[in-house]
């Protein structure tokens, strides 16, 4: 969510709860305020009961009598207001009104006032004022039977209805009253600090209560808001360290990117990294495309026999575990196949720790050209220089490998030895030029006789060699007067004519090259004693 959202949320929240707190305050200081009223009221209300219940009393008994004393004065409003008693005392008629009247002047204690009122009174003195008037309109005019006023800085004042009975009509029905008819009230005064003391207490407690909500939700509103900012630092910080790997990352390929050997980190035998030049040689466009189509880079591997060539498994090893464990082996190679030409490789393996996992960062340098190279150095090195045979030390290692192959093969290997009759004069008399002329001319001779598989070496001079693989010593004589012949029967361009001597032989089983070479040496060396430009085979 954004951050100008979640602070909205969150103030818009705030002021929610607080508005919701300070309502339920204010609900709770009415409530209890509401309570003290209705104290107030029924304090008004037991009062007026009591005056009525007095008053019917009094009306059911038509009245009574109190001596005349203490000053009381009959009721001037009332007729036959006294009574001469037997004793010829006189005594004083007492009826409701004079009687409330009387004990409401009598009352006149601190915090407590009552009195008989009306709009209509007989008695002027009890006509009524403001408020009382204000009462009895609104009693007149509903069906309520009492009204109260609790106005600030005033006394509570409580006015409940006289209704008029049966009992009251002797008095009054001179007035026009019937029964049931609401003739005027008993106005009530009742001190109201009390009352004042508990509102003020309970305003003072909502307004500490209030106060002590509010510091609670703006310390919650502040801790929130604390936490959402070091939230937000550290999403800053996550996301600035996320953009500072992925640009190592990125970084990371583009190094790896740029290396012209195949690069690749496995883990648990998976490739998890793979650079450019890796996959482009498959043809992968991904790491993920590489091993959905490829599965696995082993599947390459082409086995050679009797090389150091990698293979998918090594001596019962998956091929990484044999990389790391013969590091040293300096001569191991991987051959692949690319568009059908051969592609060397040259592996390297370093172990990496990194949090207890174990990585393996493997890269096989291409070493194609590296081997071309000297594959040519190494043709170079075996050829003769002025006739392009093979050389001496060339021949060697042939005549091995054509033994080998011949016990293997169980098939003749012979061999010949030949060498230019009296060639010291063709130097002496053309020149040693001339004379190197008739040895290319010579070389070209012999290798058109022979056949693909047979080798012509030039033996060192003038002298020179042939094996002819799976022969038989008698053809391989027909073969050399075959030469001979040809020798013979050829024109050299500076020598003239010339004449060639050859020993022919034929590998004898578990003989060494050296026993071979020997025999066939002295075939030659009979030949030459024997005439020269002949064959002859031992
Ligand atoms: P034989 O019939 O007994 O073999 O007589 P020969 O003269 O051929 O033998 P000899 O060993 O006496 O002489 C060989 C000569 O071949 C001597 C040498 O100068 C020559 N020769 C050896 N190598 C070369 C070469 O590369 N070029 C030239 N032009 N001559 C060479
Ligand atoms: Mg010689
Ligand atoms: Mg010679």
């Amino acid at each position: 969510m954004q951050n100008k959202y979640k602070y909205f949320i969150l103030y818009f929240g705030f002021l929610v709860l607080w508005s919701v707190m300070i309502i339920a305050t204010d609900l709770l200081s009415n409530r209890n305020i509401e309570f003290q009223k209705d104290v107030l009221i029924k304090q008004a209300q037991t009062h007026f009961q009591d005056q009525i219940n007095t008053r019917k009393w009094n009306a059911q008994h038509g009245g009574l009598y109190v001596r005349s004393q203490n000053s009381l004065k009959p009721n001037p409003y009332l007729k036959d207001n006294t009574l001469l008693a037997a004793n010829g005392e006189l005594l004083i008629k007492i009826n409701p009104a004079w009687m409330t009247r009387q004990l409401s002047e009598l009352l006149d204690t601190q915090g407590f006032h009552f009195r008989i009122t009306s709009l209509n009174p007989i008695n002027p003195i009890n006509k009524a004022n403001a408020f009382e008037t204000r009462a009895l309109k609104y009693i007149a005019q509903t069906s309520e039977t009492e009204y109260y006023e609790l106005q600030n800085g005033e006394k509570f004042r409580y006015m409940g209805a006289l209704v008029t009975t049966k009992s009251c009509l002797p008095c009054h029905a001179h007035q026009g009253y019937v029964e049931g008819d609401i003739r005027g009230g008993i106005s009530i005064e009742l001190d109201r600090e009390e009352y004042d003391a508990v509102v003020d207490f309970i305003h003072e407690r909502v307004f500490i209560l209030r106060g002590v909500i509010t510091i609670l939700l703006l310390s919650i509103l502040f801790l929130i808001q604390k936490q959402l900012r070091s939230n937000e630092k550290l999403q800053e910080e996550v996301d600035k360290r996320t953009q500072e790997i992925l640009s190592t990352k990125i970084l990371l390929q583009e190094v790896l990117d740029t290396d012209l050997s195949f690069l690749m980190v496995v883990e648990n035998e998976e490739i998890i990294l793979a650079n450019k030049t890796m996959l482009e040689f498959f043809g992968s466009k991904s790491l993920a495309d590489f091993k959905r189509s490829h599965k696995k880079i082993s599947n390459f591997f082409v086995k050679v026999d009797g090389e150091d060539f990698l293979e998918a498994n090594m001596e019962s090893q998956h091929w990484i575990t044999y990389l790391h464990q013969n590091k040293t082996h300096k001569d191991l190679k991987i051959l692949m196949l690319k568009d059908g030409e051969k592609r060397y490789f040259r592996p390297h393996v370093k172990e990496v720790n990194i949090n207890n996992k174990t990585f393996s960062i493997i890269i096989f340098d291409e070493i194609t050209k590296e081997l071309e190279n000297i594959e040519i150095l190494e043709e170079k090195a075996s050829r003769d220089t002025l006739t392009n045979l093979f050389n001496r030390g060339k021949f060697d290692d042939v005549l091995k490998q054509e033994i080998v192959l011949s016990k293997t093969l169980e098939t003749p290997l012979s061999l010949i030895f030949l060498d230019i009759d009296h060639f010291k004069i063709v130097n002496d008399t053309y020149g040693h030029d001339a004379g190197d002329v008739v040895l290319k001319e010579l070389a070209h001779l012999l290798h058109l006789n022979v056949r693909n598989g047979d080798f012509v070496a030039r033996w060192g001079g003038e002298e020179f060699v042939i094996t002819l693989q799976s022969t038989p010593v008698e053809y391989a004589l027909k073969v050399a007067e075959k030469i001979r012949k040809e020798v013979e029967n050829f024109t050299f361009t500076k020598g003239g004519k010339q004449t060639i001597s050859l020993g022919v032989t034929q590998y004898r089983d578990n003989e060494t090259a050296e026993n071979l070479m020997k025999r066939v040496d002295s075939a030659l060396y009979e030949a030459k004693e024997s005439g020269r430009n002949r064959v002859v085979a031992k």
